[in-house]
Parts: structure tokens; C-alpha cells; sequence
């Protein structure tokens, strides 16, 4: 039997309580014709501020359908005139908004139950997916393209999803992929380096380190471009987690962290040490890298007579130079030269196993 989508919207006065009843008809998938109840409250009203999704020119069934096939959302809101679906990551009970020309409606109590829920037969998707029926009709769970709908920052992201690779756009800048870690300190962390086999070289010049270069599932250098577009949207705090060859883990947290754009050749701001691995943004002069512009071995802003990022074969906010060297040469051994990833303050120049550098919004 063919599927056929309609909208019944029924009003009408129950006379002895004087309600206003919504009935939306709804043909689910098997093609059970069952109706959902809107309460009176739920009329010209809306839940504000939790839309994870909307979608323009879509019926009422549709966006019902939209819904209930997510497992991340609990409710949605419909405006028919416009025919506008907003769908919701959290119920609506007492948090509703006026919202003239909106109906709202909870989804939990449709789930699992076949004659709505057409994922019913195969449980639950995991968030980030969508259950999609096929042509024979049968249910698969896929990736959620609508869910990838880019946020500013890592932060943005449902903590529920895992970490990997998403879709970011900074305000006033263009749509780039990032690794998110959804595991480290509670989660959505936009990692910026990552060094963990030697896979990628890193002795590159400035434009390389200006637009960014390797993998982010791998090793990668994120790119000040784009460091710049992430960090000047709000405070940021930056976190380094640092693995040896013992395979022992330390951390350095900054409570501060932006860099500033092109002209300013991508001046680093770092303040508010806290961690276990010591504060190694600094030169062997205790004097900080707050300040410092960014050195590579074909640019050098360094207070060395010498270009700090020849003499340590890598790129980084040198000063006279650094007791911090995330983008050094990858060692498989824990060789200790001055060009090795290390951070001065735990290890000396001892070669570290992995790296990386994330940053999250300061709440
Ligand atoms: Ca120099």
C-alpha cells in the first residue's frame, strides 16, 4: 500500500469543558490513520531556546515525523501558516512561551508504539542519527545530515554525541571541519594540534601553519586562520594534554587563550596557568609567551638573534625561545635535543608520545 501524507486539523468547542482540541491526523508509515491530542496550553504556545533543527515549507506530519525518527528530540513546535517546524531537544511542560500561531507538542509518549513510530520495530537510533524507512519498508539508522548544521565551537555540540569530526562555522567565517573531544573535562573541546605517530611533518612555513594542514582524525596543525576566527568570538580557555613514552598523562590549562589575526602576525594572549605538567608557555628566562607573534622557519617575529623555528625545527609563539614545543620533530624514543615535542616544565626536552591542544568557551 502506498504511503499518502496529509494534514487534518480539527477544532472544535467541547461544549461541557469549552476546550479548544487540536487533533492532527497522522499517517504513519503502515498507514494507521491515529490522530494527536494537543492540549489547550499547547496552543499558541512554544518551547523557546532548546530547537536543535528547524524546517521550512514541512506539514505538520512531517514534522512530527522529523521528530520522532530523532532520538534526540522530545518535543516540536509548529506554526501551520508558515508551515515552520522547529524540533526540540527537551520536553515542554511548564517552560513554555507564548507563541502566537505555534502548536507544541511532547513526542515521547509516540514512541515505540508502531502505529507512530515507524524506528519502533529497531529501537532506538543513537543520537546524531536519523531512522530512515527504505522503499521495501524497512528501518535503518543513518547518519543525520540536518544534525550536522554547523555550531560555533565544539561546545555547541549535544554532549551526548560522540567525539569526531564535525562541522564548525566560527561567526563571521566559513564552515570548517574540526575534531571535537566530547571526553575530556566534560566535553566539547574544538581540538586545534594533534601529534601522535610522526605521520605528518610539521617543519612547515607560515603558510602552511596559516591555513592549516594534516588530518584531524590524525595529526594536524588546525591553522592560525582559523585559531583566530574560533577564539575571537568569545573567552577561551586552552587545554594541553600531554602523554610521555611511559604512556603517564599530564595537563596545563589556560583559563585565557586567543590569537589575534593576520596583521597582528597571530599574537598570542595566554594567561591563568592551572595543571599538573607546569607552566612551560614561557622561555628559559621565566619570561611568558603572552604577547608573542607566531615564528616559522620562513617568518620570524622571535627575540632570538637566530630563527627559533630552524633552531628547534618546528613553528610555534617563540620568545627567546620556548620550554613549550607542541609542533617539534616526533621522536619514537624519548631522545632529549632542543627540536623535540616537549614541555619543558614536566620532562625537561624529553620526547613526548602525544599531544594536543583544544579549546572551550570559559563558562
Ligand atoms: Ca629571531
Amino acid at each position: 500500500m502506498s504511503v499518502v501524507l496529509f494534514n487534518v486539523y480539527v477544532s472544535y468547542y467541547n461544549i461541557g469543558f469549552t476546550l479548544l482540541i487540536h487533533l492532527i491526523g497522522i499517517f504513519c508509515q503502515e498507514c494507521h490513520l491515529r490522530s494527536l491530542r494537543v492540549d489547550p496550553e499547547h496552543i499558541n504556545a512554544r518551547l523557546h531556546g532548546y530547537t536543535f533543527i528547524t524546517f521550512e515549507n514541512v506539514g505538520a506530519n512531517a514534522c512530527f515525523d522529523k521528530c520522532i525518527r530523532r532520538r534526540r528530540c522530545l518535543s516540536f513546535n509548529y506554526k501551520e501558516k508558515e508551515r515552520h517546524c522547529e524540533i526540540n531537544e527537551k520536553n515542554g511542560e511548564t517552560d513554555l512561551v507564548e507563541g502566537i500561531g505555534y502548536m507544541h507538542v511532547n513526542i515521547q509518549q509516540y514512541r515505540n508504539f508502531s502505529r507512530y513510530d515507524p524506528c519502533s520495530k529497531i529501537g532506538n537510533c543513537q543520537v546524531g542519527e536519523i531512522c530512515q524507512t527504505m522503499r521495501d519498508g524497512e528501518t535503518f539508522c543513518v547518519k543525520d545530515i540536518n544534525q550536522m548544521q554547523p555550531v560555533t565551537d565544539c561546545s555547541g555540540l549535544h554532549p551526548d554525541l560522540p567525539s569526531g569530526t564535525y562541522e564548525i562555522r566560527p561567526n563571521h567565517f566559513h564552515v570548517m571541519k574540526v575534531y571535537c573531544d566530547q571526553s575530556t573535562s566534560g566535553g566539547g573541546w574544538t581540538v586545534l594540534q594533534r601529534r601522535r605517530d610522526g605521520s605528518t611533518d610539521l617543519y612547515r612555513g607560515w603558510t602552511d601553519y596559516e591555513n592549516g594542514f594534516g588530518d584531524p582524525e590524525n595529526e594536524f596543525w588546525l591553522g592560525n586562520r582559523n585559531i583566530h576566527a574560533i577564539t575571537s568570538q568569545r573567552q577561551y580557555q586552552l587545554r594541553f594534554d600531554l602523554e610521555d613514552f611511559e604512556e603517564e598523562n599530564r595537563y596545563a590549562v589556560y583559563s585565557t587563550f586567543n590569537i589575534g589575526n593576520a596583521s597582528s602576525e597571530y599574537q598570542l594572549t595566554i594567561q591563568g596557568y592551572t595543571g599538573d605538567a607546569g607552566n612551560a608557555m614561557r622561555d628559559y628566562t621565566a619570561s611568558s609567551l603572552n604577547g608573542k607573534k607566531f615564528t616559522t622557519k620562513d617568518r620570524d617575529n622571535d627575540f632570538s638573534l637566530d630563527n627559533c623555528a630552524i633552531l628547534r625545527h618546528g613553528a610555534w609563539w617563540f620568545r627567546s625561545c620556548t620550554y613549550s614545543h607542541m609542533n617539534g620533530l616526533y621522536r619514537t624514543d624519548e631522545e632529549e635535543v632542543e627540536s623535540t615535542i616537549h614541555w619543558y616544565t614536566w620532562h625537561n626536552r624529553r620526547a613526548l608520545k602525544r599531544t594536543e591542544m583544544k579549546v572551550k568557551p570559559v563558562l
